[in-house]
């Protein structure tokens, strides 16, 4: 395909196109194009790559201005120790031997007298990059014996309660929504979160699709589609059962697919007696009348496509909603046609091998787990809290005592994520890295408000500086990145820094003396699943992108043929009976249905203009965002006499944080919103929304509970003049 930037740029003989992709956690996974500067080196423009069937050359308004992110003027360029109090952000640089050296001895020393366990790595997907995010770092963590940590903070309960269900995350092939009859968006903000699907979103409505958005708040996809569907928060659950309810009663369900399919559907019918859709009603917020006629319509529309996100699975019941939902293709025998079925995520399409980057043999023993939700816990030195943060999904996995669960966490190392912005329980996160004890090294880009805490930064590279490949979780196309310019500064990629960890640590050649290419060939060569036959390096080198071997129509279930012990889509689940849960899908309610009467609930979705915490700093993603502020229904304004602006406090048994007031319709009565995450750092009172949420962990998976929240507020004067933003970033 022809891209007005290729065209203009490409018989240049100044510059050179070079292709990569997007590392950002987005389950688009665009590929990208860049121009580049033969003789300065420096990268001038960035796209879309207009080959790629699902990116179709356009990147999302974020990436767009991946290069002002590259080129930011704060850029972190050198090792750094820190100088002045933990927390207040003062450093001066040092050299990488001095870094590395510094490091590897305090390391040592900790490894001698508290043991390998006290050491724990903290990271996210900051790049998603099998390399760049958890390959060489794995290596690292494994050969040195640290505590290993369960990355639980996203997608854990809905996964665990779709795979019940389904036996493994995969489902309808992004391109296929085209051919929808129906779209039930559900709990996604796809305009925002999942912009690369919108294409053939629309492509169904212009051959006649309706498109029905359920989600609390009236998010921009809402006012897009033909309807929105309010819900109360973390009710979910109680509309699927609901909606089953009528189909299985009114007949409305594919008796063929069900019989030869499903296992359980028997039990499940006698079990749907008492979720009617006048059971439903109450906790959803949805009249009775309209979830009939919803489950009808999603009964009879052929075919009819689900695409479902984590925002419903962010609640105490998130995992059981997830449970429930993903029985409904099934139900109905959506999964027949093209344009039918449900997405989560293509994760479970791809059995990559990853021993060969991350070698687990060289660990000595499979040390303990924390569960990165309760890094507030983690980092306390209280024993009884060290237990809690022992990672134990499922109810019948054990928990240590306090005695048995090891020592204190003395250093922490954090990549690929800010911590101190994104994970819950603010307070507590920031009580355990102002520990004085605790040795933090913070491999970053910027000084985020995690950097703020630690003893040495490292300065990491950007996407357009290092080799990688990504594993995409909302399609089927499996990328090589390229390094387009060299390293800024004296950045280096996550991979160069632990490798040279490693070395100082004592490993030897056949573990830290590989190159990234070497690495990323030889990983690339070890996956041994028929999916990647003919996905070679060379293949990858030429084309940039590779769709796994999967047949195009992609129909996973048309057929049967599901991953779980009895071969068919699980409506009654022995292995989850065996895990401790009930074998049926049932109503999980969250912590927020309940509360003192004045108190609200509370969500903090994605901002649109940001990436999680990424991008904050970008000055015109920024502007682009305003400020933070809280999003109230005028009903709710009402009843406390508040007005527009009004500056409010926030607060629960967790913390609170002060925030500008908009009153408005475009979120559901008794729920507030406020649009995430914001820097700490770059908010008018020095705190973020995660101030509120708390550590308790979901139903299924020990997810994380973000949007499950109840607050009290009140209207402050401000505390301190509220500066914006952009006037923080310039006293800084
Ligand atoms: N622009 C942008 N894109 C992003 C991100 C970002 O920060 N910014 N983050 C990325 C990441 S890490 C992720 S995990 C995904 C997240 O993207 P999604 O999976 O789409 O999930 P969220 O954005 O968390 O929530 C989506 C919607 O769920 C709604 N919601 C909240 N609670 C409930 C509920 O109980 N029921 C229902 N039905 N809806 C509910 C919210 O109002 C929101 O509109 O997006 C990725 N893409
Ligand atoms: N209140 C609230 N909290 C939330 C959420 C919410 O919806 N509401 N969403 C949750 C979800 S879904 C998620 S996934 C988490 C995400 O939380 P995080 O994984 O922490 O994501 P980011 O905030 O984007 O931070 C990633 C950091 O990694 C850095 N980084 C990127 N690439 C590299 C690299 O190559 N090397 C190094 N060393 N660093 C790199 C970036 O500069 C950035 O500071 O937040 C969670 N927190
Ligand atoms: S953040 Fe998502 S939509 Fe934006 S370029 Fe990256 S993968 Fe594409
Ligand atoms: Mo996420």
């Amino acid at each position: 395909m022809r891209h007005p930037k290729l065209d203009r740029y490409q018989n240049d003989p100044a510059l050179r196109i070079i292709s990569g992709c997007c590392p950002h956690d987005c389950p688009d996974s665009c590929s990208w194009q860049l121009a580049v500067e033969r003789e300065s080196g420096r990268a001038i423009d960035i796209w879309g790559h207009p080959d790629h069937p699902v990116t179709q050359g356009k990147l999302c308004g974020k990436v767009d201005r991946y290069l002002d992110r590259s080129y930011h003027p704060d850029r972190l360029t050198s090792p750094l120790r820190r100088v002045g109090p933990k927390g207040a952000g003062q450093f001066a640089p040092i050299s990488w031997d001095e870094a590395i050296d510094e490091i590897a001895t305090r390391l040592q020393r900790i490894i001698d007298h508290d043991g390998a366990e006290a050491i724990a790595p903290y990271s996210y997907a900051g790049t998603m990059g099998v390399l760049q995010g958890e390959g060489m770092a794995s290596r690292f963590f494994n050969f040195i014996g640290a505590s290993r940590l369960a990355r639980t903070i996203c997608s854990e309960a809905g996964f665990e309660g779709y795979a019940y269900t389904t036996g493994k995350v995969i489902g309808m092939e992004t391109q296929d929504y085209r051919h929808a009859k129906l779209i039930l968006i559900w709990g996604s903000n796809t305009l925002t979160s999942n912009l690369h699907l919108w294409p053939f979103v629309q492509e169904a409505r212009r051959s006649g699709a309706r498109v029905i958005v359920i989600d609390p708040a009236r998010t921009r996809t809402a006012r897009a589609a033909d309807e929105w569907l309010p819900i109360q928060p973390g009710t979910d659950g109680a509309l699927a059962l609901a909606m089953m309810h009528v189909i299985v009663n009114e007949a409305l369900y594919d008796a063929d697919y069900v019989a030869s399919h499903c296992h359980g559907f028997d039990k499940l019918r006698v079990h749907l007696q008492r979720y009617s859709p006048q059971w439903a009603a109450p906790l959803t917020g949805i009249d009775a009348a309209r979830i009939e006629v919803l489950a009808r319509d999603y009964a009879t529309a052929r075919p009819a496509a689900i695409r479902v996100n984590y925002g419903l699975q962010r609640h105490a019941g998130g995992g059981a909603a997830m449970r429930a939902i993903s029985c409904l293709p099934a139900l109905v025998g959506a999964w027949r046609q093209q344009g039918g079925g449900i997405q989560l995520s293509s994760s479970g399409s791809f059995p990559l091998d990853y021993r060969s980057l991350r070698r687990p043999d060289a660990a000595q023993r499979l040390t303990r787990e924390f569960n990165m939700n309760r890094l507030g816990d983690m980092l306390s030195r209280d024993p009884a809290k060290i237990a809690r943060a022992h990672h134990h999904p499922r109810p019948v996995d054990p928990q240590p005592t306090p005695d048995a669960a090891g020592p204190p966490v003395k250093a922490l190392i954090v990549y690929n994520c800010n911590p101190a912005a994104v994970a819950p329980d603010q307070s507590a996160v920031v009580a355990g890295l102002q520990r004085y004890e605790l040795f933090t090294v913070v491999l970053e880009h910027f000084p985020t408000d995690t950097v703020d805490y630690a003893d040495i930064v490292l300065p990491a590279t950007t996407q357009i500086e290092h080799w990688d490949i990504l594993k995409p979780y909302g399609h089927l196309y499996l990328a090589l990145n390229r390094p387009a310019i060299a390293p800024l500064g004296e950045s280096l990629p996550n991979s160069e820094i632990f490798r040279r960890l490693g070395r100082a640590m004592g490993g030897d050649e056949a573990l830290f003396g590989q190159s990234d290419e070497t690495m990323l060939q030889a990983f690339v060569e070890s996956q041994h699943d028929a999916l990647f036959e003919g996905i070679t390096w060379d293949r990858l080198l030429a084309e940039n992108f590779v769709r796994l071997n999967l047949p195009q129509p992609f129909l996973p279930f048309a057929h049967g043929n599901y991953p779980t012990e009895s071969g068919k889509c699980e409506f009654f689940s022995e292995r989850a009976a065996r895990d401790g849960y009930d074998p049926l899908p049932t109503w999980a309610p969250p912590l927020s249905l309940t509360g003192a009467a004045e108190s609200l609930r509370l969500i903090s979705p994605p901002a649109h203009n940001f990436l999680n915490s990424s991008f904050v700093n970008v000055p015109r993603l920024q502007q682009r965002e305003g400020r933070p502020a809280l999003w109230m229904h005028p009903a709710d304004a009402a009843e406390r006499q508040l007005h527009d602006g009004d500056w409010l406090r926030l607060w629960n048994a967790q913390g609170e944080v002060e925030l500008p007031l908009r009153i408005t319709d475009e979120i559901v009565a008794g729920t507030l919103l406020a649009p995430g995450i914001w820097w700490s750092k770059l908010s008018p009172d020095g705190r973020n929304i995660n101030q509120l949420t708390p550590q308790t962990e979901a139903d299924l998976g020990a997810g994380a509970l973000f949007y499950d929240v109840r607050v009290q507020v009140e209207r402050v004067a401000p505390t301190a003049p509220h500066s914006t933003p952009a006037e923080l970033i310039a006293a800084d």
